[in-house]
């Protein structure tokens, strides 16, 4: 479902037996090298999403190699078969050959437990407009798909719910977005997760090594 020029929206893309898979590698990457926090912002205040990174670390608002702001350690890689994953949702939005040359080489997980929120962003740290892919899984959101020019309206809510795909890719790679709102206790059980959403995305950052 194409919800803007280069948005695509893939309902119910991921088998549930995949997303259980991706719940468990989380809950691994979760706890090191550098553990799942709530990322720091230069005003002193935190995210209320807890995060954790892998290929490069994201902090507001570069990316880097070492995790400087939580402790220091390298980032664990992002695996092959993430990777590969990001490539199949890029080939089924686009249904074309674009997708063979799309090669992410960071992810952010992020976890919400049912009181989180993200407010309106661009993502702009990476220097390269290939397509971010987003994965769901858990407790469904309110996903707030804005414009590239401001923050504000107008914006269209879409539902995102456990096993979505979203690929933003073209026009829409750079529009801001946001969640503004968890729907508790809305997961499936069977994925594993126990309350609260899991999102991940991946990024191609232009960085080089
Ligand atoms: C999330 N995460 O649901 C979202 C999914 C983040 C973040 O926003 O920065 O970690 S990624 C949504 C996204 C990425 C790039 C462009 C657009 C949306 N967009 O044009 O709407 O936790
Ligand atoms: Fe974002």
């Amino acid at each position: 479902v194409e919800v803007a020029p280069g948005a695509v929206h893939l309902p119910g893309w991921l088998p549930v037996a995949r997303q259980r898979e991706l719940v468990a590698a989380c809950r691994e990457w979760a706890r090191g090298p550098v553990p799942m926090r709530h990322t720091r912002l230069p005003t002193g205040g935190v995210m209320s999403v807890r995060t954790v990174c892998l290929g490069w670390h994201w902090q507001p608002y570069r990316y880097s190699r070492t995790a400087d702001d939580v402790n220091g350690a390298p980032v664990a890689a992002l695996p092959d078969w993430l990777a590969e994953l990001g490539r199949r949702a890029v080939a089924d939005a686009y249904q074309d050959l674009s997708a063979r040359e799309y090669d992410p080489d960071a992810a952010l997980i992020n976890f919400y437990d049912r009181d989180a929120k993200m407010g309106m962003h661009q993502d702009r740290e990476e220097r390269c407009p290939a397509p971010v892919v987003s994965l769901s899984i858990g407790d469904t959101c309110v996903f707030r798909f804005g414009n590239t020019a401001t923050r504000n309206r107008p914006w269209r809510d879409v539902r995102l719910l456990s096993g979505d795909a979203f690929v933003f890719g073209g026009p829409s790679r750079f529009a801001y977005h946001g969640v503004p709102k968890i729907h508790p206790d809305t997961g499936d059980p069977a994925t594993g997760m126990r309350g609260g959403r899991l999102n991940l995305t991946l990024r191609q950052t232009g960085l080089g090594s």
